[in-house]
C-alpha cells in the first residue's frame, strides 16, 4: 500500500532542528521546516511537545501546526520583548509538583504553574512530594491550603518502606485518563514519582549534588505513552513560572478567591494594592486570603504593571510602525 500524501503525527520530543513524531502508532524523526520558524517566530520553538503537526510524506518535513486545544504555556526567560515559552500543548492536566522539603516548597512556583492552567482551563492539581523530608510539619498547612482553594492535593513519598501507595493508585488513575504534564522545580522528584506510577519507565533520577550544581537530570522533555492508558510530560523542571503577557487586570482572575472578592471591594478598577476600601487587603489581615497566595498575586501583578508601561512608552515612541498587530492580546 503507498503511503497517504500527507501524514498526521504527534510530537513526542523536539531536538535542535528534528523532532520525534508517532505517526499511526510508529515513531519517526521528522525534520522542521524553515518556514515553521519564520511564522512561529513569537514563541520560542516553532513547535511544543504534545502538537499535532502534518507532513507531506515525499517532502518529509514538518511544516504545518495543527490548532491547539490548549497549551501551558510560560514567559521564556529572555532579554527584550517577550516571548512565550510553551511547555506543553494539547494537555488535559497539569500537575503541579513541589517537594515538602530539600528543596523548600516554593509556592510562588506552585502558584504560577496553577495560574497557566486557570488561564488555558486546564484542570490541575498539587502534587507534594519528599514528605518524609518535612521536619517542620508544614505540608499539612499547604495541602489544607490548596484543598480549601479546590484544588485535588496528593501529599507524597517515594521513599522506600514508606511509600504513600494510596496516593500513587489515585495518580496513576489520573495518569491513565489524561495526556499529563509535571511542572516543577528540578530535584522535587519528578522522575521518582513518574518511576514509582508507571512500572518499567526508569527514568533518570537526579542526584541532589547534581541539583545544587543546577545541573538537570532530565534534559530534554518527552512525551512518554502510559502502558495502559494516557500520555505523560516529564518535564526538566522550572526555575519559575511567570505568566507571558498577562494584564494588571486579568491577573487577579488567575487567583480566584482573589476575584470573587473583587465585587466588595470599593472601586471598580481595584487591584488590592493599598487602595482604601479593598475587600482583599481585609481578607488578607482578617486570614480569608493566604499570605503566599497574595505574595504570589503581588509580584505577578509587579511585573505586569512594569510591562504595561513600557508597552505604552513603546508604543506611543514607534506609534504606527507597529499598528497594534504584532503584539498578541492576553489570553489569545
Ligand atoms: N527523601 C526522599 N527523596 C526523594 C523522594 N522523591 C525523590 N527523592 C530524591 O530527590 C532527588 C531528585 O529526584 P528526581 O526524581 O531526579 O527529581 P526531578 O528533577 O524533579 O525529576 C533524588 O535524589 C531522589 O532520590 C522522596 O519521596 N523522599
Ligand atoms: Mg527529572
Ligand atoms: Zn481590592
Amino acid at each position: 500500500m503507498t503511503e497517504p500524501a500527507l501524514l498526521e503525527g504527534l510530537v513526542l520530543r523536539i531536538d535542535a532542528k528534528v523532532c520525534h513524531v508517532e505517526v499511526n502508532g510508529q515513531r519517526r524523526t521528522v525534520p522542521l521546516a524553515g518556514k515553521l520558524f519564520e511564522e512561529r517566530s513569537h514563541e520560542k520553538r516553532p513547535l511544543a511537545v504534545g502538537d499535532r503537526v502534518r507532513f507531506d510524506a515525499t517532502g518529509q518535513a514538518i511544516d504545518a501546526l495543527l490548532p491547539r486545544t490548549s497549551m501551558l504555556h510560560r514567559r521564556a526567560a529572555s532579554e527584550g520583548e517577550e516571548r512565550s515559552q510553551v511547555v506543553a500543548a494539547n494537555v488535559t492536566l497539569v500537575l503541579a509538583v513541589a517537594s515538602a522539603a530539600e528543596p523548600p516548597f516554593q509556592p510562588e512556583l506552585v502558584d504560577g504553574v496553577l495560574a497557566g492552567a486557570i488561564r488555558q482551563q486546564i484542570p490541575a492539581a498539587l502534587v507534594i512530594t519528599k514528605i518524609d523530608r518535612d521536619k517542620k510539619g508544614q505540608t499539612r498547612d499547604w495541602v489544607e491550603l490548596y484543598r480549601q482553594l479546590g484544588y485535588r492535593v496528593f501529599a507524597t513519598c517515594a521513599e522506600k518502606g514508606s511509600e504513600t501507595h494510596d496516593e500513587f493508585a489515585q495518580l496513576r488513575d489520573l495518569l491513565h485518563q489524561n495526556r499529563t504534564v509535571l511542572c516543577g522545580l528540578s530535584g522535587v522528584g519528578k522522575s521518582t514519582l513518574l518511576n514509582a506510577l508507571v512500572p518499567g519507565l526508569q527514568l533518570r533520577i537526579g542526584s541532589l549534588n547534581h541539583i545544587r550544581q543546577g545541573k538537570h537530570t532530565t534534559a530534554h522533555t518527552e512525551l512518554i505513552a502510559v502502558p495502559g492508558g494516557g500520555h505523560v510530560l516529564d518535564t526538566p523542571g522550572v526555575r519559575s513560572f511567570h505568566q507571558f503577557q498577562i494584564g494588571a487586570q486579568e491577573s487577579q482572575f488567575v487567583f480566584p478567591e482573589i476575584a470573587a472578592l473583587l465585587p466588595h471591594c470599593g472601586y471598580r478598577n481595584c487591584l488590592h494594592r493599598d487602595e482604601p476600601s479593598c475587600a482583599v487587603l481585609s481578607g488578607l489581615e482578617n486570614g480569608t486570603v493566604h499570605r503566599s497566595r497574595y505574595a504570589s498575586y503581588a509580584a505577578m501583578l509587579d511585573h505586569a504593571l512594569r510591562s504595561e508601561r513600557l508597552h505604552s512608552k513603546v508604543d506611543s515612541a514607534d506609534d504606527g510602525k507597529r499598528q497594534g498587530g504584532k503584539r498578541r492580546r492576553p489570553g489569545s
